[in-house]
C-alpha cells in the first residue's frame, strides 16, 4: 500500500508542478507577482534585488516610532543613523527631552508619513542607473504626458478644478510657479511695472519672490484692499494673488479686484477644506507638498486657460531651469497612482480624519480659554465626501484676546510653544500661526503645552 502511494503521489506531484509551471509561463501567475495590471513580470528579479534589499534594510532600522533612518542619511557603524523628530534623541530616538518646546512653526506636512508607510509596497519606486538621462522625453517635451494624465484624473475625481481644455505646466514645487506666474502675467515693455498685490494676512513668499527677482516688469505693492482704496484709476496694471484656502487663516478666498489673478490652491484638498465645487479660474496653482505630503520632492503644477500666458510659463521654466527633474516626475507618477486608488478614498479619508481629529482635540482645549481664540469655521457642503462638514485647515490662526497680549507669538513662547508671528504674514502680532500638519509627536506636544497654558488661565481666575 505504502509503496503504491509513494509512486502515485510522486507522479501526481510532478503533474501538479508541470501544470503550475505552464500556468506561470502563460502569465496566469501575475496575480501573485504583482497587482499592477500594466506590467507583466516573466523572470525573477536580477539587478533590482540589491537595491530592494538596501531599501528594506534601512526601513527596518528601529527608531522607536519617533524618527526614521534614510538611505542617504549620515552613516555610523556602517549603517544610516536614526533621524529623530523634534524633542526626541538617542540612537533609537527613544529619549524625550523634558521641557522641550513644542515647535508648531513650519508647514512641513509630515502628518501624511504614516499613510505612506501603510502603503509602502504600492508607493515604492526603483530608479535604474540609466533612467531618462536625456533633457527631454521622446515627444520632445520636458514634461511626462503620463503624469499630466494622472493629474487631470486626480482633479476630476476630487472635483476641485476644471482641467478640460486647459494647459498644464510643471514646476519645482509650486514656489517656482508662483514667480513664473508673476512673470507671465506682467506687462512687458510697459512704461510702469505691473503691481503685485495680496490680501493680508498672506503667505510671505509672494512678497519675497517679487522683491528678489527685482524686475522692471513688476513690483510688490502690498495689501489688495488698501491698494484698492488708494488707487481709484482703472488703467493701472495689477496682478492679484488669491490663496484659497488661505495660509495662514484657512479662509476660502475670492479675487477682490477681478483682474489678472493667480489662484494659489496649495490647500484646496479635502484634507483641509470642504470642496464646494471645482475651481474654474484662468490661472490655478497646485502643489504635491500639501496633497501627498511630499514637500521634499519639490513638485507643483499650474493649470492655465490662456495660450499666451501658457507660452510665457513655458519660456520661463525653459530659459531659467531647462525643465524639472525626470526622477521627480517618475516618483510623483507613482504617488499619484496610489492617491487615485479607489477614487481617492483611502488617501483623502486618512488625511481628513487626521486633520479633523487634530481640530477636535485642539478646539476642546481652547474652548476652556478666554485668552486665546481661533479663526471661525463654517459648515459647507463637500462634493468629494458628499456631506456637509467643517473645514480642517492646515494652520490655526490664533488671536490673543487680552489687551496686553499684543505679541501673541511671545505669549505662546513663554508657554514653551514656537509659532509663526502675525507680522510674517503682514498682519498684527496679536495673531500668530500654529501648524497642525507636522508629525503626531509634534501635535501631541503642542496640545500638552496648550493645555498647560490654558490651565494657568483657569488657576489665575480662581486665585483672583
Ligand atoms: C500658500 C502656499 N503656497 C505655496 C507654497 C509652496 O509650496 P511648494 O513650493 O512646496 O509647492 C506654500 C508652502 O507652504 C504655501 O503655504
Ligand atoms: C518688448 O521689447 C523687446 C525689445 O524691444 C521686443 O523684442 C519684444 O517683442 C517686446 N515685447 C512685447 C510684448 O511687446
Ligand atoms: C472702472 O471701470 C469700470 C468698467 O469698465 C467702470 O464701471 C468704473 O466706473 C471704473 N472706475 C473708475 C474709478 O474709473
Ligand atoms: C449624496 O448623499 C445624498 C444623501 O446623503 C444621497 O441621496 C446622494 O445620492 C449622494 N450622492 C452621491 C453622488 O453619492
Ligand atoms: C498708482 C498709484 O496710485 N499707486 C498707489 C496705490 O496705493 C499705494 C498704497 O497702497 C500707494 O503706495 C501707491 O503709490
Amino acid at each position: 500500500m505504502k509503496k503504491y502511494c509513494y509512486g502515485t503521489c510522486f507522479l501526481i506531484s510532478i503533474a501538479i508542478n508541470i501544470l503550475f509551471s505552464i500556468y506561470l509561463y502563460l502569465g496566469g501567475g501575475d496575480r501573485w507577482v504583482a497587482k499592477n495590471p500594466d506590467i507583466t513580470y516573466g523572470s525573477p528579479l536580477t539587478w533590482t534585488e540589491k537595491a530592494a534589499e538596501e531599501a528594506e534594510a534601512v526601513a527596518a532600522i528601529s527608531c522607536s516610532g519617533h524618527g526614521i533612518a534614510f538611505l542617504d542619511g549620515r552613516i555610523s557603524d556602517g549603517q544610516p543613523v536614526c533621524e529623530c523628530y523634534d524633542c526626541y534623541g538617542g540612537t533609537d530616538c527613544s529619549e524625550l527631552s523634558p521641557g522641550c518646546a513644542a515647535d508648531a512653526d513650519s508647514g512641513d506636512p509630515i502628518f501624511l508619513e504614516p499613510f505612506w508607510m501603510q502603503n509602502a509596497a504600492a508607493s515604492a519606486v526603483v530608479i535604474p542607473g540609466w533612467h531618462r538621462m536625456s533633457y527631454r522625453y521622446a515627444d520632445d517635451t520636458l514634461m511626462s504626458t503620463e503624469l499630466e494624465t494622472y493629474i487631470r484624473k486626480l482633479h476630476s475625481i476630487v472635483g476641485n478644478a476644471i482641467t478640460e481644455g486647459r494647459y498644464m505646466v510643471f514646476g519645482v514645487g509650486s514656489s517656482q510657479l508662483l514667480s513664473a506666474a508673476v512673470y507671465a502675467l506682467s506687462s512687458e515693455n510697459s512704461s510702469s511695472p505691473s503691481n503685485v498685490v495680496a490680501s493680508i494676512p498672506f503667505y510671505p513668499m509672494y512678497k519675497s519672490q517679487t522683491v528678489l527677482f527685482n524686475s522692471e516688469n513688476f513690483q510688490f505693492e502690498g495689501d489688495t484692499n488698501s491698494w484698492q482704496s488708494n488707487n481709484q484709476t482703472n488703467n493701472t496694471d495689477v496682478i492679484e494673488f488669491v490663496t484659497s484656502p488661505n495660509n495662514p487663516d484657512g479662509e476660502l478666498k475670492k479675487s477682490v479686484l477681478g483682474g489678472k489673478t493667480i489662484y494659489d490652491h496649495a490647500y484646496f484638498w479635502p484634507h483641509f477644506t470642504p470642496i464646494p465645487g471645482p475651481s474654474d479660474h484662468d490661472l490655478m496653482i497646485f502643489t504635491l507638498s500639501k496633497l501627498t505630503g511630499h514637500a521634499g520632492t519639490r513638485f507643483g503644477w499650474a493649470i492655465i486657460k490662456d495660450k499666451d500666458v501658457y507660452e510665457k510659463f513655458l519660456n520661463y521654466i525653459f530659459t531659467a531651469y531647462l525643465g524639472i527633474s525626470k526622477d521627480t516626475q517618475l516618483r510623483v507618477l507613482k504617488l499619484l497612482k496610489v492617491a487615485i486608488e479607489q477614487d481617492g478614498k483611502p488617501l483623502f479619508q486618512f488625511a481628513y480624519n487626521k486633520m479633523r481629529d487634530r481640530w477636535d482635540r485642539l478646539t476642546s482645549v481652547l474652548s476652556k480659554s478666554t485668552r486665546f481664540s481661533t479663526q471661525n469655521r463654517h459648515h459647507l457642503h463637500c462634493n468629494f465626501f458628499n456631506k456637509t462638514r467643517l473645514p480642517s485647515p492646515a494652520y490655526v490662526w490664533v488671536k490673543c484676546e487680552r489687551e496686553e497680549d499684543d505679541d501673541c507669538g511671545a505669549v505662546l513662547e513663554a508657554g514653551n510653544i514656537i509659532s509663526r508671528s502675525g507680522r510674517v504674514f503682514s498682519a498684527k502680532d496679536r495673531y500668530t500661526r500654529l501648524s497642525l500638519i507636522k508629525s503626531q509627536d509634534d501635535f501631541e506636544l503642542l496640545l500638552k503645552r496648550l493645555t498647560e497654558l490654558v490651565s494657568l488661565e483657569k488657576n489665575s481666575i480662581e486665585t483672583m
